[in-house]
């Protein structure tokens, strides 16, 4: 499903009088508008491929509909996202939910959609229907040594595929753990994870990174193997300079600090990249910005300062994917909205006056540091996110034209009402 320039362009010019006045008051009143805006236009958020469905929980899942049954069409909703916002210009697929039976088909497909291919995800959280060796007390912790070579081989073949599609991460989510006390030898299974991991870190390519994502809990409840930033981090310093820490929002014990662990991270160059979602409780795989949209503000201030620092790129040097799961949205509209809020909290803290905010700090003038970054906060972006889009050939509104070009309905009469995505 694609739309026209045409059906675009009408939407654009029946919103654009009203988004001009806004973007003016904007221009009024900020110095640097048109920097803010070339930095979102060269902003690009991956999608995964394994949100595309509606997700569920064991309580139950309820479809929507017209949701994509291959890994063809998967690549067709990501460049349907991307031809409405304009930012989500790579796709991260999930092995084996996304195995490409013809790389090059499907590099020429991603190629029309204008997409790149982010990075690769492993999985050995889960037993295949052909496979030997279970995954029930985990993966490269494993006990058993012909388990970890299992799961060691799985991700050397997704790094092919990988290869095969010119993506160049590979991101290594392991569920390891343990349920109970007295379950497991902490050492040993970090020891056992470390070495599996220097097994598949040796067979990354040069230009590859490595990202070790870490998770407080679930699916196991008393300990994870790779269970918070600072084990991450041993990982990411032990494997080698191509292994980096991934930070997914929703993998934190309750009221973490998550912007402090990210300046931390950066500062050691550590850093690799972000699952981005939101939570009120656990891994909810919430909309992006829909629960606590000042901590994610407060996160890309840490970023843009930490990078900045360093000389890094803000577009390029580090992942940046969503990693959500739909269970009451529309999966489209809800990455719209999720996409929407990272720009807007982007923005945001790009407006943020760091030279002031260094001189209060150093003051320990407490009430202007607040003033200084909440006033970036406060600031109504959305004009800025929106001429960004405009000027990439985007929708205005991505969300109104997709309800108004009945996107869905068509998807759902030329997929059918019960499609089922493969992922979560
Ligand atoms: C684990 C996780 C990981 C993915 C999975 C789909 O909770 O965040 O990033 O492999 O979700
Ligand atoms: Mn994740």
């Amino acid at each position: 499903m694609r739309l026209t320039r045409e059906q675009i362009g009408e939407h654009n010019d029946s919103l654009r009088k009203f988004h001009l006045q806004k973007l003016d008051a904007l221009n009024e009143m900020l110095s640097n508008t048109p920097a803010v805006i070339d930095q979102l236009k060269a902003f690009q958020v991956a999608i995964p491929s394994w949100a595309l469905g509606t997700g569920g929980t064991r309580f139950g899942r309820f479809p929507g509909g017209g949701e994509p049954r291959s890994l063809e069409e998967k690549i067709e909703d990501v460049g349907l996202l991307h031809q409405l916002n304009r930012s989500s210009g790579a796709i991260s697929l999930h092995i084996p939910w996304d195995i490409p039976r013809n790389a090059k088909a499907i590099r020429d497909l991603a190629a029309q959609h204008e997409l790149k291919f982010d990075a690769m995800n492993s999985n050995a959280f889960q037993d295949q229907a052909n496979q030997t060796l279970s995954y029930k007390f985990g993966s490269m912790q494993n006990v058993n040594k012909a388990i970890r070579q299992q799961a060691i081989d799985h991700n050397l073949e997704v790094i092919q595929y990988g290869k095969d599609l010119g993506s160049t991460s590979l991101t290594v989510w392991l569920s390891d753990g343990s349920c109970f006390p007295g379950q497991l030898n902490f050492r040993r299974s970090f020891q056992n994870t470390l070495e599996s991991l220097q097994l598949v870190y040796a067979a990354l390519p040069s230009d590859w990174k490595m990202f070790v994502e870490y998770k407080a809990f679930e699916p196991n409840f008393y300990s994870m193997t790779v269970g918070d930033w600072g084990q991450s981090l041993l990982y990411a310093q032990k494997l080698g300079p191509q292994a980096f820490t991934l930070v997914d929002l929703g993998h934190h014990l309750p009221n973490a600090n998550i912007e402090q662990i990210v300046s931390l991270l950066l500062m050691e160059s550590k850093l690799g990249g972000f699952h981005f979602n939101d939570s009120k409780y656990g891994d909810d795989d919430l909309t992006v910005g829909s629960i606590r949209p000042y901590q994610l503000f407060l996160i890309f201030n840490e970023l843009i300062d930490g990078m900045n620092e360093k000389g890094m790129n803000h577009a390029s040097d580090l992942g940046w994917m969503i990693d959500a799961s739909h269970n009451v949205k529309d999966p489209l509209e809800d990455l719209i909205q999720s996409v929407e809020a990272i720009m807007i909290a982007y923005a945001q803290a790009l407006l943020v006056d760091r030279d002031a905010l260094k001189s209060a700090q150093q003051e320990n003038d407490v009430t202007r540091c607040q003033e200084i970054l909440q006033n970036a906060f406060r600031t109504d972006v959305r004009p800025l996110v929106a001429e960004a889009r405009l000027t990439l050939g985007g929708a205005l509104e991505p969300i109104r034209i997709f309800r108004d070009r009945k996107v869905r309905e068509a998807l759902v009469s030329a997929r059918g009402s019960n499609t089922v995505a493969t992922g979560l």
